[in-house]
């Protein structure tokens, strides 16, 4: 392979601009190529991943075994719809119910396809096992809180971008604060059927709740009969250290949903997982998806599923990940002001006097290091669980070579 001109990549990004919809603002690079955990621009300069497609490429990019086990289902069966039985989709459901601890799992495509899953199983439940009236069930959810974009989800965003203009909403929805357990408390009513939560918000900025926040939401939730529904899109499946981020609290949900990382960084593959009781609200025709749980999304889910186990990522992401933060709280510079996060989910406060979280992205990216900023002072850094010790330090030392170049704007003195 030749490096192609730079010419090509304005070329790209300009086809981009013109045809494409605006509803993002990449950093200025133009990716053509993906291998483990590194990415190749079209003028064939690596990066160092350290972002894995916002948690979605867990296992690296192009993992060969996964991407066997996508050319083989392709080569045999790749979309049939749940029309039929197929001879894939009941082995990637015990998986995951295996690997969740939960009882019945139902297959979607993206991550807001599983919570809207999750919203619809935990309304149907509140109706027909809790004997809620007819109209009136409430979902209690977190402020701060991010699931995806569709219209219900946005309608309870606490972000205002994510609303604005997309209204109206649908109702039922009750916001308390991240992280408070008696405002959780007082929120509950006879009408509350679930409390839906990130374990660790990401889109907030990667905010790791107080101790033991979890486990009274449980009892909580036990005791006023309410589902507790953990949204493990992104903290699922390894990345923060554990299997599901619940369980770091030794928290079992009534229902997860996951996505991501499920799909092996090839397709998108989400579910939502959960116990018998709640699962059973769905009879024949009450839900479902055209391509959700198709052979070879069920294929590569397994292979992705038995790869996490086998080579046990998880535990792989607890170490690599407090080997990062140990990194990253050793670099000296006043605008690293916090370094938050468990496992390889990992999120670094900039001092705004300093730089945006933005301008570090993009002074990372001329180091050789890609990420992504979130809420204009984090930096997100969440690389595929392969990483090794090698690549931390290039990351970290990445960073603070991208921090020299920020010198502190007083801005009141401006
Ligand atoms: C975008 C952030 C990550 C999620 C949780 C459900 C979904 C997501 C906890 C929906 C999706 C994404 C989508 C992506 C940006 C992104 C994100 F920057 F917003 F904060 F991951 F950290 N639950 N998260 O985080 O899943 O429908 O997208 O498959 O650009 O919107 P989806």
């Amino acid at each position: 392979m030749t490096a192609a001109p730079t010419a090509v990549s304005s070329t790209a990004m300009e086809l981009e601009a013109r045809w494409g919809a605006l509803n993002y603002h990449p950093l200025p690079v133009v990716l053509s190529r993906g291998e483990g955990v590194w990415l190749w621009d079209e003028s064939g300069r690596r990066y160092l991943d350290m972002m894995s497609a916002y948690s979605a490429v867990s296992f690296g990019h192009s993992h060969p075994e996964l991407v066997a086990a996508l050319t083989r289902q392709a080569q045999t069966l790749a979309v049939t719809s749940r029309a039929y039985h197929t001879d894939r989709l009941g082995p990637f459901l015990e998986q995951l119910c295996r690997l969740t601890g939960l009882d019945r799992a139902l297959p979607m495509n993206t991550g807001a396809e599983a919570v809207e899953t999750a919203i619809k199983a935990a309304r149907k439940w509140g109706y027909t096992v809790k004997g809620v009236a007819e109209g009136r069930a409430q979902i209690i959810v977190p402020a701060g809180n991010f699931a995806g974009r569709t219209t219900t989800i946005v309608g309870f965003s606490s972000e205002p971008q994510y609303r604005h203009g997309f209204g109206p909403f649908a109702p039922g929805f009750v916001q308390v604060p991240y992280g408070d357990v008696a405002a959780l408390e007082r929120a509950i009513t006879p009408d509350t059927v679930a409390f839906f939560v990130e374990p660790i918000q990401g889109e907030a900025g990667i905010v790791v709740p107080p101790e033991g926040y979890l486990r009274a939401a449980r009892e909580l939730c036990t005791r006023h009969r309410v589902l507790l529904i953990c949204d493990e899109v992104q903290t699922g499946l390894g990345r923060t250290g554990r299997m599901l981020a619940c369980d770091h609290e030794g928290v079992k949900p009534d229902g997860v949903t996951l996505g991501k990382a499920l799909g092996g960084g090839l397709l998108p593959v989400s579910a939502f997982v959960a116990r018998e009781e709640v699962m059973s609200v769905f009879g024949p025709g009450d839900h479902g998806s055209t391509f959700g749980g198709n052979p070879l999304a069920a294929a590569v889910g397994l292979a992705a599923l038995q790869l996490l186990e086998r080579d046990r990522l998880a535990e792989q992401a607890d170490r690599q990940g407090r080997y990062l933060r140990e990194r990253l709280l050793a670099v000296e510079h006043p605008a690293l002001l916090e370094v938050r996060g468990k496992g390889l989910l990992v999120g670094v406060e900039i001092d705004p006097r300093f730089a945006s979280a933005r301008a570090v992205c993009e002074a990372l990216m001329a180091e050789g290091v890609l990420s992504k900023d979130t809420h204009d002072t984090v930096v997100r850094l969440a690389p595929p669980l392969v990483v090794n010790r090698a690549e931390i330090d290039l990351a970290v030392a990445a960073l603070e070579r991208a921090l020299q170049s920020f010198e502190p704007v007083d801005r009141l003195a401006a």
